[in-house]
């Protein structure tokens, strides 16, 4: 059937159609977009690259990995009967957790039968003949469909550095993104972590803990308030539980997609000692509402330093050595780049076995077989710990080459910076979807009904097209051109291009410095509301 083996001579008839959609990846938004497809009548098949479900919560199995969105918010909504029996047991929930409830999902509603694993997809072409999409995976299978959806993630290609000497280091190295799947043990070793972004600042405290002597080599200091986790009691989780309507309402209300909505008060507007409480209540309740706290702070650089300098107050008040603290004070502008949250990051520098090497002034240029060199010093240790982050929102679909209409690759079309309709189309490529791609709110939100609302969105739109007896949908050249324009003007009204953030594609060397999420949850929502409303505005049924 759909396996045969690639004979070489590229023809879509050689892999025969035996479902309406493909699904590439079965992290959240694949399970949920072959649930919904099924639902609405539909067959679908996943191709997944790893052996299990859970997509980013199956690789990020890092020591302290845990959601930074609360659990009981950061969670599947399309089924009451699931979120009515799941039982969160901590205020964040941690890595192993959330890997739990997505084998929960894949087993509650029988997804594993249309969902292959060990399945590396490395082409996907675009059939304009027969309006198929042919992938064809790594190891020679090929599998096609009229419709494919691209549910790959935005944080899930993970970025290596390509220091000089990194093979030939004697130790193990990790990628924080890439983790394997048995226990690390770190006790009574040396290691090294490289970056402090938001798994760096959950790892660092957990490895510091284990191991004989943890070295961090800091390239840019970041922001990082409290999580002040906790266990979740059955009164809490009941009192959720019995209310859960209104909370997934007003979640769909805010522009973070969580039930924090963005204060309307400007932070210059109000007395420094009002400012100074409304930080302090945020910060005592932990967690990212601290960006909440008023309207203004990523569009006034005089608000957010009040922001920023609070932060920098409470990392030296926590910091014993002062050289140190002021090396882990940053100066930017704070939620430019993704705000971190942490459980006793700051402290961890308090502890004799951790030490902080500035590497601000000159990179990691080279890994001796001892260790890592920085500053002209060997750091010996036995492990190095890349926390290097992610070509986001558009690595992984980069790493598939992907050829539209008239042999076009995603690559050309995408050379200088993602082009999309909506975060959920591309002009040239019928039939092709992507779930919170660039162009969509996702990483600015609660990610769980984000991709929820897409895979509707796409599900509904399929549906649509079917019940008008067309073969392909495709976004128009103007309406993606128009988005495109939006997203930027949008984003250019903020602080957000001020700094070397992933949402930029600035930490992936020779990335175009384009910002790719968009600004505006519920304006967002409105938005794919009113293009279905409008016999799917924007998109060409062809
Ligand atoms: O990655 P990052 P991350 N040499 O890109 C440094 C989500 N997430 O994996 O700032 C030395 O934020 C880099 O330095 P600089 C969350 O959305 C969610 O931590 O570029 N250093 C930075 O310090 C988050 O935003 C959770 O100068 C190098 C760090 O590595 C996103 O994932 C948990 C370097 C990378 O930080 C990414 O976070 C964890 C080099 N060559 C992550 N290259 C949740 O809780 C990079 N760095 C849901």
């Amino acid at each position: 059937m759909s396996e045969k083996p690639n004979t070489g001579n590229g023809e879509a008839a050689t892999a025969e159609t035996d479902v309406d959609v493909l699904i590439v990846g079965a992290g959240f938004g694949g399970m949920y977009m072959l649930q919904k497809l099924r639902e609405l009548g539909f067959t679908g098949r996943i191709l997944e690259r790893g052996d299990g479900v859970g997509g980013t919560w199956y690789w990020n199995r890092y020591p302290g990995a845990r959601c930074d969105v609360e659990s009981m918010e950061y969670s599947y909504q399309f089924s009451d009967a699931l979120q009515q029996e799941w039982d969160w047991s901590e205020r964040y929930s941690p890595q192993p957790e959330i890997l739990q409830y997505a084998n929960h999902v894949a087993d509650r509603f029988d997804l594993r039968d249309d969902i292959r694993f060990n399945t590396l997809v490395a082409s996907a072409t675009f059939h304009e003949d027969r309006n198929l999409w042919v992938l064809e995976t790594q190891s020679g299978e090929r599998h096609s469909a009229r419709h494919c959806v691209m549910a790959t993630g935005c944080l899930s290609s993970a970025n290596v550095p390509d220091v000089k000497g990194r093979d030939e280091f004697k130790g193990a190295w990790y990628h924080t993104g890439n983790w394997p799947q048995e226990e690390v043990d770190f006790t009574g070793k040396r290691v090294a972590v490289v970056g402090t972004g938001s798994s760096a600042i959950q790892a660092i405290p957990v490895i510091a803990e284990q191991a004989d002597h943890l070295y961090v080599f800091q390239r840019t200091p970041n922001y990082a308030v409290p999580a002040r986790n906790k266990p979740l009691t059955a009164e809490e989780r009941d009192r959720v539980k019995a209310t859960y309507d209104d909370l997934r309402a007003l979640e769909k209300s805010t522009r973070n997609g969580t039930r924090f909505e963005v204060s309307d008060v400007p932070a210059l507007a109000v007395s420094a000692e009002e400012r100074e409480a409304r930080y302090r209540a945020m910060w005592d309740n932990g967690g990212l509402c601290y960006m909440t706290s008023f309207g203004d702070l990523l569009l006034n650089t005089e608000a957010n330093e009040t922001a920023a300098e609070f932060i920098r107050e409470r990392i030296r008040e926590t910091v014993e050595d002062r050289d140190v603290a002021d090396l882990l004070c940053p100066t930017s502008v704070v939620g430019c780049k993704r705000l971190c949250v942490d459980t006793d990051y700051f402290k961890t520098y308090n502890r004799p076995n951790v030490t902080l090497v500035d590497i601000s002034k000159a990179p990691i240029g080279e890994i001796a077989p001892d260790g890592p060199i920085a500053n002209g010093e060997v750091y010996e240790v036995d492990a190095i710990v890349f926390a290097t982050g992610f070509d986001a929102m558009t690595g992984s679909l980069a790493k598939i080459d992907i050829r539209g209409r008239g042999g076009l690759t995603l690559r050309e079309k995408w050379g200088e910076g993602p082009r999309t309709y909506l975060g959920i189309a591309i002009s040239g490529f019928p039939n092709l979807f992507t779930i919170t791609g660039p162009g969509s709110p996702s990483v600015l939100t609660n990610m769980l009904p984000s991709i929820e609302q897409h895979v509707e969105f796409i599900a509904d739109m399929i549906s649509y097209a079917d019940g008008k007896g067309t073969t392909s949908i495709e976004a128009t050249f103007e309406a993606e051109d128009e988005w495109v324009g939006h997203v930027n003007l949008l984003a250019g009204k903020t602080l957000y291009p001020t700094c070397n953030s992933w949402y930029l594609g600035v930490n992936i060397p020779g990335k175009p410095r384009v910002f790719m999420p968009y600004l505006g949850y519920p304006a967002y929502q409105a938005k794919c509301r009113d293009v279905a409303a409008n016999d799917y505005d924007g998109f060409a049924l062809g």
